[in-house]
Order: C-alpha cells, then structure tokens, then sequence
C-alpha cells in the first residue's frame, strides 16, 4: 500500500528534534510533497538548525495551513486533545506522529519498548546486547535520538523506546516484540488524572506486535486482545522469565534455562533485574542468539543520571538519580538502597499533577533530611517531619555540606520533571554532579 498516494501538502507541528527528523526525512525520501512547520512557541528549539526554504510560522497557531494540510505530524509534545488538533481531526485530515512514518517507511525488524520506568534502560541493553551478538543494531525514539533520523544508519533491528505520547499517534506499526514494563503515574498532566486513559495510550503498543512482553508482577501491562503471543517476566510472580535459587546463588533464567548469576551483574537494584529479565525475553522473541553478548550484560554498568553514583569522598556517596521524573522511580531508586548514615534525599521540580503520598511509608522508615526544592517542592514538605523547603538545589547543598558525615548519601531522585530550573533531566543531573565534583 503506497501510504504517500494523495499526500501533497504536510504540516508538521512542533520543531525540536522530532520535527526537525520530519522536515529531513520528507526532503530526503518524499521531495514531491510541501512541507510547512508551526510551532507555538516564540523561539522553538532547533530553529537555527531548520531549512531557510522551509515555511515557518512560530509563536502561535495557523489554523489556515492546518486546515489546507493534507496530513498534519504532531511532536509528542502536543496533546490530540489540543483544541486546534481537534478541529483537524473534525476536518477528516489525518493527524499522525513521527513514529508512524517510521513504520510507514522501515522494512527491517523492529522491537519496542514502553512503560512508566525503566524503559531507556531496556532499550539501550537490549541494543547493546543485539550489536555485541553481531547483529547491527540502531536505538532511538524517546530515547533522546529521533526515530526517524536512525533510517540513515540502514540497521539490520531497530529498537524503540516509545512513550505514552508517541503511542497515542502511532497505528500501524509492525514489531517483532513489544514490552510494556510497568504502570504507574505518570503525565497526570496530560491524561486528566486517568491512569486507564495513560495505560490504554501505552497498551497501543501492542496492536501490531508478533510477541507481547508483559510484567507477571503488573497485570495492568498486558495486552487485553489475545492477537499477541505473550512472554511474561517478573520477580514476584511465576513467569516464563525470572528467578531461580541454583547451587546457593540467584540466576536470572529464560524458559527454564539458567543465563547468568546476578551477583555477576554490574547493575543494581531489583528494578534492574526486572529490567535485564524483559531485556532476555525481547532477544529471544526476536530469535536472537545473545549468547556472544554475555559477557557485554555482566558489564553493562546502566545509562548516566540513574542512580549513578558521581562522587564518593570521605565514606560520603553523592547519587545522581536525575531521570526520576515520577514517584515510582523515585521508589525504586529508595528500594534499592545501601545505607550506612543519614540519607540527603533532593525532591521537587515539576510534579504534572502527581500525587506524591505513596512515597510517605517509604520515607518514614528512613534516616532522612528531605530536601525539596522546585516548583512543585511545596508539594513533599507533609511526607517527613524532617522536610524542609529550598530555593535551588545549589541552595541545599551548601546549606547540607557542613551537616554531612561519614556514611551519609545525597541522593537527588526528584520524582518531577525538570522544565521549572533546568532544561532537561541531563541538564539537572549535570549540575548535581558538578555539585557534587565541588563539595565532595
Ligand atoms: N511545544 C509547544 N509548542 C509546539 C511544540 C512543542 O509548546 O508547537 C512544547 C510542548 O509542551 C512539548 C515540548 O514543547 O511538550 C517538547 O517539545 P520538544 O520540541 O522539546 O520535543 P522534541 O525535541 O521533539 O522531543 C521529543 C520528546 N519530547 C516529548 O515527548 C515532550 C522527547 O522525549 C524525545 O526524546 C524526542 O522527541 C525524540 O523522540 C523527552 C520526554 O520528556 C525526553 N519524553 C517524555 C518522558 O519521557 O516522560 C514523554
Ligand atoms: P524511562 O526511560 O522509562 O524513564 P529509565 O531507564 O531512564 O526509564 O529510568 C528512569 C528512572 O526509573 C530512573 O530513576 C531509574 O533508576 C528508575 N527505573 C529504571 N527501571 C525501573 C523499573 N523497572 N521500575 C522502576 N523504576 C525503574
């Protein structure tokens, strides 16, 4: 089916990198249609790096263009509710996202990702062990490198990490494997409080997948049509991929057959179990021999700004925790916890209408100072007697450092967003760490 047949006149809305990956890959691969870009913002990010010929129209809406658009793609950034979106859709014109060109144009095996954590961490290692088993292997999508832009590196398997966002304009795309790792809330914001509303823009995922990969510990992962055949993992419940006592250590095991011991694991946490658990069954769905790529998943060490640890002076450990955008990771990040002092624990940002409260019991049985800060910091101060409110994180620092002893931990794990002080979760965890490289 030639999807492009009628297509003359695009609109894409929202630059950044997903609009900027757009505008390339219709120049490159579809010169015969006109291309046009709105963005709402004043100065939208990537401006400089757009094309003079391109039309753009920034700062405000141009429902003109949008109404004479033969298909409109939106950044994920742009709820379908928008008022303005809403009356393209009334119009009849299509409106898709940059995730459905890709499954529009791709011709080679695709694996994707979703859920409320953890899903960087599977798709960089499911990437890194399908390259180190000799297979070449590009990772994109929420990730931070736009789906679109991986067509350039003519890989053998593709791996996407797909968010909620993403999802709700993407509808035919083919996957050889799809986990939705786990639910919790997250971008409230966004989906009026429903967490049903934000799982069913998540379980989209499965609509074209040959193999369902789904959490045995969160039913609310699995698929409610039963087209999918279905893997499931999970360290709780009995599952096809999980856990065994073997010879007086713990093996990780697929289908029955032992893989790898996890104490030989360089990543922590029982999160990451989870994690390397979907990361086995996604290889294997997609009939990977991971064999040759053992010895890489021993020493996979996880991506920057999760619980990395980026200063450890005078016994005090400085954790950079900065991708806990949600209460959950926050959780996770608590759950997995080697204490030997006192816990400097930062919280606050943007907090997208979250209800932070399930972090209270975790928090009371803690030897804490709960440092809030952000927007939204206001938000923890009644989840700890100890809670006290701070300008910036700068400000907390300095106001702890002479407090800190042996033992201690400062753990920034801010279960919000970053857009209020900072440009992103890379860029607030920079200045933690340089924070921490300053006053270890
Ligand atoms: N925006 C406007 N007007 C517009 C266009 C955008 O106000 O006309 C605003 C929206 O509020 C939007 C924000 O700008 O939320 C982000 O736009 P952007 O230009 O920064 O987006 P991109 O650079 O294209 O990044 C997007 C994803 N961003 C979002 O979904 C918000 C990136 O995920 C993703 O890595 C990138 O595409 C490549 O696929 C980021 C993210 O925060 C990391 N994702 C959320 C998350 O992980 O929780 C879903
Ligand atoms: P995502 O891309 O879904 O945001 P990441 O792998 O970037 O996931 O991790 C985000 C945060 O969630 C980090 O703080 C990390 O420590 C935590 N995390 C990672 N995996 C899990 C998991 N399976 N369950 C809960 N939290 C997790």
């Amino acid at each position: 089916m030639d999807r492009w047949q009628g297509i003359q006149h695009v609109v894409v809305v929202g630059l950044g990198m997903t609009g900027l990956s757009v505008v390339n890959y219709l120049s490159k691969y579809h010169p015969e249609v006109t291309v046009k870009v709105i963005d709402t913002r004043e100065t939208p990010p990537g401006i400089d790096r757009l094309d003079d010929h391109i039309p753009l129209h920034h700062g405000s809406w141009n429902l003109e263009w949008l109404l004479s658009a033969d298909l409109v793609v939106t950044n994920p950034g742009i709820a379908l509710a928008t008022h303005e979106i809403q009356q393209v859709l009334q119009a009849g014109i299509p409106v898709v996202g940059d995730i459905e060109l890709f499954a529009w144009h791709v011709n080679k095996p695709v694996i994707a990702i979703t859920g409320s954590n953890g899903k960087s961490t599977v798709t960089d290692l499911t990437g890194v062990m399908a390259n180190a088993s000799g297979i070449k292997t590009a990772i994109g999508g929420n990730i931070g490198v736009a789906a679109l832009d991986l067509l350039e590196q003519d890989a053998e398997l593709y791996v996407l990490e797909l968010s909620s966002f993403q999802l709700e304009t993407t509808s035919s795309l083919e996957l050889v494997a799809a986990a939705f790792l786990n639910l919790s809330e997250d971008h409230m914001d966004r989906y009026n409080s429903s967490l049903q509303a934000y799982r069913v823009a998540k379980l989209r995922i499965f609509d074209h997948a040959k193999i369902a990969v789904v959490n045995a510990d969160d039913p609310q992962t699995f698929p409610e049509s039963s087209i999918a055949d279905v893997l499931s993992f999970g360290l709780d419940n009995p599952a096809n991929y999980g856990e065994e006592l073997k010879d007086g250590h713990m093996w990780l095991m697929a289908k029955g057959h032992p893989v790898v011991a996890i104490s030989e694991l360089s990543l922590v946490g029982r999160h990451n179990v989870a994690n390397v658990l979907t990361v086995l069954a996604l290889l294997d769905a997609a009939h990977i021999d991971y064999t040759p790529a053992l010895e890489t998943l021993k020493s996979y060490t996880g991506l920057t700004h999760r619980c990395q640890v980026v200063a450890d002076n005078q016994g005090i450990k400085w954790v950079n925790d900065s991708k806990a955008t949600n209460v959950a990771s926050t959780l996770a990040a608590l759950s997995g916890l080697q204490l030997k002092g006192k816990l400097y624990l930062l919280v606050g940002g943007v907090g997208k209408g979250a209800d932070f409260s399930p972090l209270k019991p975790a928090l009371a049985a803690l030897p804490l100072q709960l440092c809030c800060f952000g927007r939204d910091g206001e938000q923890f101060m009644s989840l700890h007697p100890s809670a006290k409110s701070f300008e910036s994180m700068e400000v907390i620092i300095k106001a702890i450092r002479p407090e800190l002893k042996s033992g201690d931990m400062v753990l920034l794990s801010p279960a919000c967003a970053s857009f209020d002080q900072f440009n992103s979760f890379m860029h607030r965890g920079e200045v933690f760490a340089s924070l921490a490289e300053q006053y270890a």
